[in-house]
């Protein structure tokens, strides 16, 4: 790759990172010039130096642990639902600064084995842990001059967890960091979101805080702990550049390699950080990470146990890798130090097939095809694509849409031996013969060995509607002619981000087209996902001068509906495009259109 500026990436990026917690249910995305940044040194140049680690290992643990985690979503006998480290906040149980406080007094995490820990996230595949050591709380869970507000000098636990988790990591050899909330500082005075007078009734400015916690803690993190890997800020919001620049310089001078990612704001982050709780649908260029959380909550909340299992982490970390970035994938310890049991057999079970298949996650690039396909994802090695099937299709054939290079050989990648498979070219598709076999779980790997470098593949654009297996096709894969195309970002529980990319602002000649690539011709039931006002009217017709046409019902939530069926007449390239033809233009938004072989 040439040399590229992470800056231009980032303005690529299109990422929403500015947190705003204030947000109604539902806002759009944050505009470009609002992202969190940048840094000035080249991506090659960090891919080869300190984040190296980062770049190659593409899996890293994140840990959520605070005072909060003894809460467990709960104060006063009432559940608060929704992302626990936020329950003290106004917005949420609003407790009061002192009672909160108080809360030290009887935190005695009397389970937590940082040995267990790190050894867990080595299992799961892990190649680092980035741990909370000061959340928006205030509470730094590190032994700390700055503040009395620790876990030493605080609880009746009285130890420094983060030097166990620190020496645990470095023995296993794996990467350490960690999260420190730089801005939002709701116990300390001056803090972001934090009291306006001080103890002694004085008025407290964000500079006091700055001055006398953020940077003398940030500098015990980055001293006290050997070397770190990341320091990884979050939610800058409206702090002030020089603040991040001197934050920025000393952590830079204090650890070196440590990379910092762009939640330090004012684009002096080594890498972009997305904060979407979700995998991209397109392919990222530069150095970026999606952090994801193993179940709802970022911290243990008591009732949260809607865990990802094996196969989602996979198919999650397999997309992100193959999207072209790094996935941080968090679990919650409970108050008492311990992971849940639940959350740990699955990243357990997941590592487990990572070990057998290194080869498509550690220092893999991203998919030719440039977004997911809907068998599982395609990573790159060498001159080898891995497709890792995550939905065996069950006529044992595997389709791979407009490949144009030549492929050598493949096989299916089982324990500890390789099966050859045939496979056939009909125009530019490969189909695969799979053998009348149960497939390996979560996921079965094929190796196809190309001709060239794997990362020079060349694919043609058209996507592909396969024979066997539903197709999706994403708005945001379509050209949009006269409407509006945007992602938009809602909470669900608090905290709890989903986002679409959707077509609105419908008017007459509007429409969103596809340019696709038909295997085999025939019927095709055509669902299209939407949401609107009461009832609506749409049309999807294709260059065959095929059309269906139909009213379906509209509520407030995406819902997938059957519209009809569509028949191609011809095999190969065609265009498939849909349009409003009656109901309310203002609230109505499309998100995909699936293609369901109707045999
Ligand atoms: C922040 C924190 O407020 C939260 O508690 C947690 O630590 C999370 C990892 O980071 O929340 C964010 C920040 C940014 C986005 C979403 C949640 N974002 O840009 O979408």
């Amino acid at each position: 790759m040439t040399l590229k500026k992470v800056k231009r990436l980032f303005f690529l990026f299109g990422l929403s990172l500015i947190l705003s917690l204030n947000a109604s249910a539902q806002e759009k995305t944050e505009s470009m010039d609002k992202m969190w940044g940048s840094t000035e040194v080249s991506v090659d140049a960090l891919k080869n130096g300190k984040g190296k680690l980062f770049d190659e290992g593409n899996f890293g643990m994140f840990i959520h642990w605070g005072l909060y985690s003894k809460l467990a979503g709960q104060w006063k006998d009432k559940t608060y639902y929704g992302i626990g480290e936020w329950i003290m906040n106004p917005r949420v149980a609003d407790i009061p600064l002192k009672d909160y406080m108080q809360i030290a007094n009887e935190f005695n995490p009397v389970n937590f084995d940082a040995k267990k820990i790190a050894k867990l996230a080595k299992d799961a595949g892990m190649k680092y842990i980035i741990i909370t050591s000061k959340h928006h709380d205030g509470f730094a869970m590190f032994d700390s001059k700055a503040s009395d507000f620790n876990i030493v000098d605080a609880t009746p636990f009285g130890r420094d967890p983060m030097h166990e988790l620190s020496d645990a990591c470095h023995e296993l050899g794996l990467g350490f960091g960690f999260y420190y909330s730089h801005n939002q500082d709701w116990t300390a005075p001056g803090g972001s979101g934090g009291p306006k007078v001080d103890a002694k009734g004085r008025e407290a400015s964000f500079k006091e805080y700055f001055y006398s916690k953020c940077k003398p803690q940030v500098k015990e993190i980055c001293t006290n702990y050997g070397q770190i890997d990341f320091v990884w800020f979050d939610t800058p919001r409206n702090m002030k550049k020089e603040y991040v620049v001197e934050l920025a310089n000393m952590v830079r001078e204090l650890q070196p390699k440590a990379m910092m990612c762009s939640r330090i704001g004012h684009g002096l982050g080594d890498y972009s950080s997305n904060g979407d709780m979700e995998v991209p649908t397109k392919n990222i260029e530069g150095l970026w990470e999606t952090c994801d959380t193993n179940n709802d909550s970022w911290s243990y909340a008591w009732y949260d146990n809607n865990f990802k299992n094996p196969k989602e982490i996979l198919n999650r970390l397999v997309s992100t890798v193959a999207r072209g970035g790094s996935y941080l994938f968090n679990v919650g310890p409970t108050g008492t130090g311990e992971i849940p049991e639940i959350g740990t057999q699955f990243l357990e079970e997941a590592g487990n097939w990572i070990k057998r298949y290194p080869q498509v996650i550690y220092g893999a690039g991203p998919s030719p095809w440039g977004h997911a396909l809907p068998w599982g994802d395609v990573t790159t090695q060498g001159n080898s694509l891995f497709l890792s099937v995550f939905d065996w299709p069950t006529d044992d054939k595997l389709y791979l849409p407009g490949l144009k290079s030549e492929i050598e050989s493949a096989a299916i990648l089982t324990k500890d031996s390789k099966h050859t498979i045939n496979f056939s070219i009909e125009s530019n598709w490969v189909v695969f013969n799979l053998p009348f076999k149960k497939p390996t779980q979560p996921a079965t790997v094929i190796e196809v060995k190309m001709k060239n470098k794997a990362s020079e593949t060349i694919v043609e654009k058209e996507i592909g509607i396969y024979p066997n297996i539903n197709s999706t096709l994403l708005a945001e894969l379509g050209e949009v002619i006269n409407a509006e195309h945007e992602k938009i970002r809602w909470m669900e529980k608090f905290g709890e981000w989903k986002h679409a990319h959707q077509v609105s602002n419908w008017k007459e000649d509007s429409a969103v087209e596809w340019q696709v690539n038909v295997n085999e011709t025939g019927y095709y039931y055509v669902d299209l996902c939407y949401r609107g006002d009461n009832r609506l009217v749409w049309k999807i017709s294709t260059d065959e001068g095929v059309t269906v046409q139909n009213q379906q019902a509209a509520t407030e939530k995406y819902v997938n509906y059957n519209m009809g069926i569509l028949e191609f007449k011809k095999p190969g390239k065609h265009t498939i495009s849909v349009s409003l033809v009656d109901g309310d233009t203002k609230t109505s938004s499309l998100k995909s259109m699936l293609l369901k072989p109707a045999k």
